[in-house]
Order: C-alpha cells, then structure tokens, then sequence
C-alpha cells in the first residue's frame, strides 16, 4: 500500500509514537490480523503512515468504530488512535461505557491538552489559564483526570506514557496489545508549536513501581497529577485486572472465536 505524505510538523512527538507503533506490530507479529480506527485531528493522520487496514473515523467517534469492528469479527486485534480532544470531549461518553465494557481491544490516546489540528483550542485535559486565540484570558481549567476516570469507569488495563521515552512506550504498548480485556493507553504527546509542556513534562516526570493489582494504589498514584495544576506525573502501568472481555460472554462471539469465523462465515 502507498503510504501518505508526512504532514506532522518537523520535530513533532506524534513520529516517535508512530515509529513505536510500527515496531511493536512488528516485533508482535500481528500485522494481518489488526485492523486500526483513529479520530479525526493531527493524531488522527497515523491512519495514513501506518500500512494496517482499518477505517478513518469521524470525530470523537473511534471508540464505537472499534467496537462495531470487534463485533464484526472478534478475532481482530483491533487498535484505535484518538486525540484528547477526540475522546475525552466529543467522544467521552463512549470512553466512559468502553472501559465498563471490557471488550478486548487497546484506545491509546495521543494527549497534547489541546486541540492542534484546528490550531490550539482547549480541550478537557488543558490546564488552568492555558491561552489561545479563543480564551485570550486563559481556560478555566477544571480539567477531567482520565486515568482516574479509566479507573472508576472500571478499566482492566491502565497506562500513561512519554512519547518522548520510546522504550517505555514500546514496552508498555506490548502489554497492552496482549492484555486480554480492553486497555487504554494516554500518551503524553506535546504539541511543540501550539501548547509545548515538555519542560513542565520532564520536571515532574517518574516512572511508577506500585503493585498494578492495587486499585487503591492506583487511584492514589492517578490523583498526584490532576492536569489542571502541576503535579508529580507517574508513567508506566497504573492498573491490570485479569477478568472476562465482552466477546467472551456473548455466545455467538465466542463461537466465532473458537471457530475462528466472523459474520461473514454465517
Ligand atoms: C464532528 C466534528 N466536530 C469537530 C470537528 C473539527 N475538528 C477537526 S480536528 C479537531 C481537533 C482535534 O483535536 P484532538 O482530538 O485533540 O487531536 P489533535 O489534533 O490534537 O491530535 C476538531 C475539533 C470535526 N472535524 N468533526
């Protein structure tokens, strides 16, 4: 397949995250059996620079297309791309019932708390007077936690990560591609043009070490970091529980995936 002119701006994290996308598809070998759904925005182009089927979405709406695929054909190992402003504004009722859903597939939300593509509105995770042409004075912050919204919402694989730290990144995308449930990635993705948080990023960043089974730990490591004012920001896996995905409670679903067959088989 012909892959797409790179129109990201020089410099920009979002290469590194498809350079690590690449490789772990690779490295994991499943290249013919993904399908990818990504939303619409900068992160959104990764459709284009990554040769895997899939569909381009509408905004906001990733998270139903992946689950319509899944459906469709439960033996895919089906992976969308979203943007913060993707998911957690438009699409964030869907986020809330994909986590309580559990189906067995990976979100990773490429979070630079703002809306680039359309030039640096806020977004639900941009902190306390961040500025832009339409909030001259500054947001008014009041952000949402998404990891301890994932938590809550009742998410069996939880993780934050640095676009900037590539081996995290690869590491933590694999567990998260082989978890078996539905697994929600954020990657912190600056937008060095429009809204650059590395240095605010590197001040704070640690990697987590709690016990992963601890939902309490968890909820405790999620809260140092509220995205409206500076905190300690943990990376790496917050939370992992072992428990039944959606296709395996759903007879005709799990027939398909003993048997191998999708609905075009019936
Ligand atoms: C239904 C709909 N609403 C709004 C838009 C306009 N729109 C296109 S991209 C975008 C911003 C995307 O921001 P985000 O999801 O954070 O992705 P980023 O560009 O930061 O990667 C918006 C609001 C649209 N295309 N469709």
């Amino acid at each position: 397949m012909e892959l797409g002119k790179i129109t990201w701006c020089s410099g920009c994290p979002n290469f590194s995250i498809l350079n690590s996308v690449r490789k772990v598809v690779e490295e994991l070998k499943i290249k013919e059996k993904v399908s990818i759904a990504t939303g619409i925005g900068c992160h959104g182009k990764i459709f284009d620079y990554l040769d895997l089927s899939g569909i381009y979405c509408l905004h906001g709406r990733t998270l139903p297309t992946m689950l319509g695929m899944k459906f469709g054909n439960p033996n895919l190992k089906v992976i969308g791309f979203s943007g913060d402003g993707d998911c957690y504004a438009e699409g964030m009722a869907h986020f809330i019932h994909n986590c309580r859903y559990n189906a067995d597939m990976t979100l990773i939300v490429h979070n630079n708390q703002t809306f680039s593509l359309t030039t640096g509105q806020p977004t639900p995770v941009s902190e306390e007077n961040y500025k832009d042409k339409t909030m001259v004075k500054g947001s008014f912050g009041n952000t949402i936690n998404p990891i301890r919204l994932a938590l809550s919402s009742g998410c069996s694989f939880v993780a934050r990560v640095y676009a900037l730290d590539s081996e995290m990144m690869n590491e933590v995308l694999k567990e998260a591609i082989n978890h078996k449930g539905f697994s929600f990635v954020e990657i912190l993705q600056p937008c060095i043009v429009l809204h650059d948080t590395r240095e605010m990023i590197n001040k704070n960043l640690y990697k987590l070490n709690h016990d992963r089974k601890d939902i309490g730990k968890a909820m405790a490591k999620a809260s140092e970091w509220d995205y409206n004012k500076e905190g300690k920001i943990g990376v790496g896996v917050f939370y992992q529980e072992k428990k039944k995905c959606l296709e395996e409670k759903w007879d005709l679903l799990s027939s398909f995936m003993k048997e191998g067959k999708s609905w075009h088989d019936k």
